[in-house]
Parts: structure tokens; sequence; C-alpha cells
């Protein structure tokens, strides 16, 4: 057995582990119930190869959320159930659908609800892996099944990057960096580049759009200012253009031209007194993935799955992970097209109508306009238009129910360092109003009923006003 093994069994979360891999290889037929983001996509794909692999068969159903609703898609028969990427917080629903503690297990990384139950339950949450999201949790489930398995490390790690596990720390940590992201360094289909610029699209953008799309840290002259981004580059004397005209993307420049963007954005960013701690952040990269697709890192590939789940495609994506890269790929990169065209059209709507201003929020709401599924990106691509100091929160109708209201909420990461927190913003006032949410402290959402969409902007905005004041009057 490894040293690494070895750390996992100590915290206590390997024997949960292991019991679940028994568990799986004793069942006769499995039901694989997932949620439809880049995580949940992964994570199932993870499984649902594991399971396939010792010889079980297994089918699997895709949901938006585990609700009332949604429970009819599970199917009413003998196999037994992994609910994955959710379920942990749902299992009063579980409880109240009939299943018993032998029927179901339940993979995930969210909070636990308090059950007259006890499930059969693998969350790494309880154990303090914060950092680590159900992919990650169902890779060391397949990896205790049989360590073949570890050529799965790479989806694992779209998985995580996909559900924002790198994001706050600038590349991945804990368990997931320890095991999972070495796993897949070993098994020579994941590259780590340990001091990258921290930017999106650093396999499909040209470099001066890769720098203006960015935000993260805020560049004056560049960030949202793709003319300015190319005069920055030109005067570095780097050459942006191959032969025939083309424009070059980051991964295609020369190390030493990468170098010298860095160390420029580096001296802007000092120029303005701003910090420059998140200029940089570990990156992962699949060298087996052909060159300029968005299937050449983990960032880029994680929106390519979740773009399929958010038009309804799921298993598109999961047949992507699998390797299909004929007509699941095109009919991905297809969906990929019209998710950008959508969201671009989304973020022209909100700038022309305009935001209300509160105090420590901006809102708006797009009515049903644009689907419910892609409302919280544009609502962070907004952010960056706007005043990007204050939180935006984006309402939308939600269309399988005319008296609820989807909230969606994104900051930035220098609000969240100030003290915001918009998980518990959005949980505590849309619980005061019967409704749920969750997130993270930088993107939360909530379903809230309709009737109650404006008192509850007014309660967001007071908590938000807490938590300002709770991190100090220089904060604001
Ligand atoms: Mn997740």
């Amino acid at each position: 057995m490894c040293m690494k093994s070895l750390i996992i069994c100590r915290m206590g979360f390997c024997d949960d582990v292991n019991a679940a891999a028994e568990t799986i290889a004793a069942e006769e037929n499995i039901t694989i119930i997932s949620h439809i983001d880049a995580d949940g996509i992964a994570a199932e794909a993870i499984l649902s190869q594991a399971i396939a692999r010792a010889e079980i068969p297994v089918q699997s159903v895709f949901v938006r959320q585990l609700e009332p609703l949604t429970m009819n898609q599970v199917p009413a028969d003998k196999s037994y159930k992994i609910f994955v990427d959710l379920g942990a917080g749902q299992q009063n629903l579980l409880e109240a659908h009939g299943f018993s503690e032998n029927d179901i297990l339940i993979v995930d990384h969210h909070v636990s609800q308090p059950c007259t139950r006890h499930y059969r339950q693998v969350n790494c949450l309880p154990y303090g892996h914060v950092k680590m999201s159900a992919a990650g949790v169902a890779y060391l489930i397949a990896k205790a099944m049989d360590t073949a398995n570890t050529d799965l490390a790479k989806t694992a790690i779209i998985g995580n990057v996909g559900d924002m596990m790198a994001r706050e720390t600038c590349g991945l940590v804990g368990l997931v960096r320890d095991i999972i992201v070495e796993d897949g360094v070993k098994h020579r289909n994941v590259e780590v580049r340990r001091r990258d610029l921290n930017c999106y699209g650093t396999a499909t953008r040209p470099v001066h759009l890769s720098l203006a799309y960015n935000d993260d840290p805020f560049i004056w002259g560049i960030s949202n200012n793709p003319e300015g981004a190319k005069q920055f580059l030109r005067r570095l004397g780097i050459r942006q253009q191959a032969p025939d005209g083309r424009w070059l993307v980051w991964e295609e420049i020369t190390v030493e031209d990468r170098r010298t963007i860095i160390s420029a954005l580096a001296e802007q960013l000092i120029a303005h007194g701003e910090p420059v701690e998140r200029l940089l952040a570990e990156t992962y990269h699949f060298p087996d993935e052909p060159v300029r697709t968005p299937l050449r890192n983990a960032q880029e590939y994680a929106t390519v799955l979740n773009a399929c789940g958010r038009w309804a495609r799921p298993q598109v994506g999961g047949a992507i992970l699998r390797g299909d890269r004929a007509s699941a790929y095109r009919e991905a990169e297809h969906m990929l097209k019209n998710h950008r065209a959508i969201i671009r059209d989304l973020l022209g709507y909100i700038i022309d109508k305009g935001v209300t201003e509160l105090e420590c929020v901006q809102y708006i709401h797009v009515g049903a306009k644009y689907p419910d599924t892609i409302v919280g990106i544009g609502a962070g691509m907004a952010l960056s238009k706007l005043n990007s100091a204050k939180p935006i929160l984006i309402m939308c109708t939600v269309p399988e129910d005319p008296n609820l209201t989807k909230i969606s909420m994104r900051t930035t990461e220098r609000v969240v360092s100030r003290g915001i927190d918009l998980q518990q913003a959005v949980s505590n006032a849309s619980a005061e109003y019967g409704g749920g949410g969750g997130g993270h402290k930088i993107a939360a959402g909530a379903y809230i009923p309709k009737c109650a969409e404006q008192e509850f902007v007014i309660r967001v905005n007071k908590i938000l006003k807490e938590q300002s004041g709770a991190a100090g009057p220089d904060h604001r």
C-alpha cells in the first residue's frame, strides 16, 4: 500500500471510501443518479466506468436537482441506487420516497441533512476536506475498487476544477492535490503547470482576449479591454499571430513570451497598488487531447461539460469523458457555441436594461427570457462590466413552477476577501421565506416564492451590509 493511501486511512474518511467500494462490488445491478453540472457529469463517468469494469450492470439518470418532481426520474426498480453530487442535503426526501438503508448509497460533498434513517454515505465534508468535489469522492471509491482505475484521475480533476475547488486557492489543494493530481501525473494523462497565468481560455482564446476577459485579478487597461490588451502585448514585442494571420493562444506562445507577459502584468498590478498573488495559479493540462481545443485543460473541459448539462444533454458530456471525439464531441461543440451566444445575449440584456442598485447589492429580474440554467453564468460575466465591488443578484422565473423564482448571486474574490459570503446570505435569506439555497462564498443560488421577491432582495442587502460591517470599518 502506498503512503498516500495510508494518509487517508488515518483520517477516517478512508473507511467510508473502502466500505462503499465493497458495497458496490457486492451489488448485482446499479443505478446512478447524478447532477447535471460538470462535477456531477464527471463523478457519474468515474463511478459508472469503475462499476462497468467490475462487470456489474449499471445505468445512469441525471437530474437538475433532487426534489419531489425529479424523484419520478429515479427508476422504481430493484437496482441499487447511488446518489452522486446530491442526496446528502435531501435525505428526508429520500426517506419520504421510501428508501431503506440497504437501498441506497450517497456520494456527495454537500452539507448533510439530519435524518432519522442512517443512509450509507461517503462525504468528504464532515472530515474537513472542504476542497473536494463529488468527482473527487467518486474517484477515491473507484480507486479503492481497483487501482487500475487511476486513468480516471483526469476526469476527477475536471470535476473538481468545474466545481470551483481550485478557484479560491489558485490551484487544487488537500487530498485532491496530493492523491488525485499525483495519480493523473503518474498516469501521464495530466500535466501540472505550477506557476501558470491564472487565466481562462489558454487553449482556445487569442492571448489578448484571454487577458481581456480575465478580471481575477482585475488589471487596469487590460481587463475588459481587448484593444488595450492587444496593444499591451504589442508593446512587449509578443508575436500574437501565426504566419497565416490566425491568433495564437496562450499555450502556443513560447515560454519566454509567457514569462515576459506575466512579469509585465505583475508590474502593472504593482503600479496600481494591487496585490499580485492571484496573477499566478497552478493549472492542469491534458497532453493526450488535441491542441487548441477546450479539452486541453481542466477549466475549459469543465465548460464543455457544463454546456452539455445546461442544455439538457449531460450524457453527451459523459460520452466525451469516455473518449467519444466524433458525434458527441461535435454535438458538444455546437452546444458550447450556442451556450456562448445566449450568454452574450443575456449579458447585453443586463447591460441595456440596467441593474437596480441598493447599498450593498445590485439586482435585476430577467423574467422568463433566458433559461434559468445559464442566468448564474451571465450574472458572473455581467459583474465585470458593472460595479464589481457590489455583488450582483439576478432573478428569473422557473419554467416548471410559476410560483417560484430562481436567484443567482455572484461576486469577486476581492469582495469575498473583505468578508462577504454569498452562500450564507442567500441560504439565510431564502430560509426566512421558506425557500432554499446554497453554493459558495463567491457564487450562490436559491429558490424563493415569487411573492417574496422584493422583500428577499432587501433582506439580502441587509445581510451583506452586516457582513461587510463585521469585517471592519476599512472594508467597505
Ligand atoms: Mn459538486
